[in-house]
């Protein structure tokens, strides 16, 4: 049996990037609950002040529309200049408030307010020390996730299952903005300590129980066990579990070329 070395590196770069950023966006609330309509963040993987919101949005266990504007990107901006004015990201809409609100700082600070009724960490803060380490870790991907590939679109939205600091959902995540393909991000951060791990090692003997009554559980009910990312596309009728197969397929299907990196 070889080991895939190109796979090794993605993996071990993923990890590095969430040790960066000292695991945010792993752990998820239990209290938190999701308003009515989604969320929608205009967003850049690999933008520092995103990942900032990215790592809130999961904390809080809220699920959000994603709407890709990476570099060079021209599908998505007409719609980030319409509702924003600009071409700004961080950009979030929050249709349930009519909120429009721009800059990580601003977001965050709006999101832990109106739904935990509290002030958001500050380890999600823009200061200079977090958008160093932020940066570092788009650096440590290649800068993946930061700029548009040529790309057909697609009709209807695609839905990720993931947590922000998944190092195995990170890839996945680039690649769909490198597509500009928005889509449905539910958040399934880890709520308790036998929810830490990989699926298939959790930090955890006997048998795993999520929470019941969550997302999780409701997951675990679904497919027999959790784990992300797990990829659902309506356009094609597809779904699929396993970071390496999702992002071949997203290159088969939606990109120009269609060449995995
Ligand atoms: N081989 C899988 C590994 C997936 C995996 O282990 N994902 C972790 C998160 S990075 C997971 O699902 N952990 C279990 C959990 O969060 O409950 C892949 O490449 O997608």
């Amino acid at each position: 049996m070889g080991i895939d070395l190109k796979r090794a590196s993605d993996v071990g770069s993923s990890v590095m990037a969430s040790t960066f950023r000292g695991w945010r966006g792993a752990m998820a609330s239990r209290k938190v609950q999701q308003p009515e309509q989604l969320l929608e963040l205009y967003d850049r993987e690999g933008c520092a002040h995103c990942r900032f919101v990215r790592e809130a949005l999961t904390e809080l266990n809220l699920d959000v529309r994603i709407v890709p504007v990476p570099l060079g990107g021209q599908r998505n901006l007409p719609a980030l200049k319409r509702i924003s004015g600009r071409d700004r990201v961080p950009f979030l809409y929050d249709p349930n408030k009519s909120a429009k609100i721009e800059g990580s700082d601003a977001i965050i600070a709006y999101l832990f307010n109106t739904y935990a009724g509290r002030e958001g960490p500050k380890k999600l803060r823009a200061t200079k020390f977090n958008v160093f380490k932020s940066r570092l870790a788009t650096v440590i991907r290649g800068a993946r996730g930061l700029e548009a590939k040529p790309s057909v679109g697609s009709q209807q939205d695609l839905t990720l299952y993931s947590f922000e600091a998944s190092p195995y959902s990170r890839p996945v995540r680039e690649r769909l903005c490198e597509l500009e393909l928005p889509y449905k991000l539910i958040n399934i951060g880890k709520q308790q300590r036998a929810d830490i791990g990989p699926s298939n090692f959790r930090l955890h003997f006997g048998e795993y129980k999520p929470i019941p009554n969550t997302k999780r559980s409701a997951f675990m009910n679904e497919h027999g066990n959790v784990q992300v990312p797990y990829l659902i596309d309506p356009n094609t009728q597809r779904d699929l579990f396993e970071s390496a197969d999702i992002l071949r397929y997203l290159s088969t299907t939606y990109q120009v070329g269609g060449a995995s990196r």
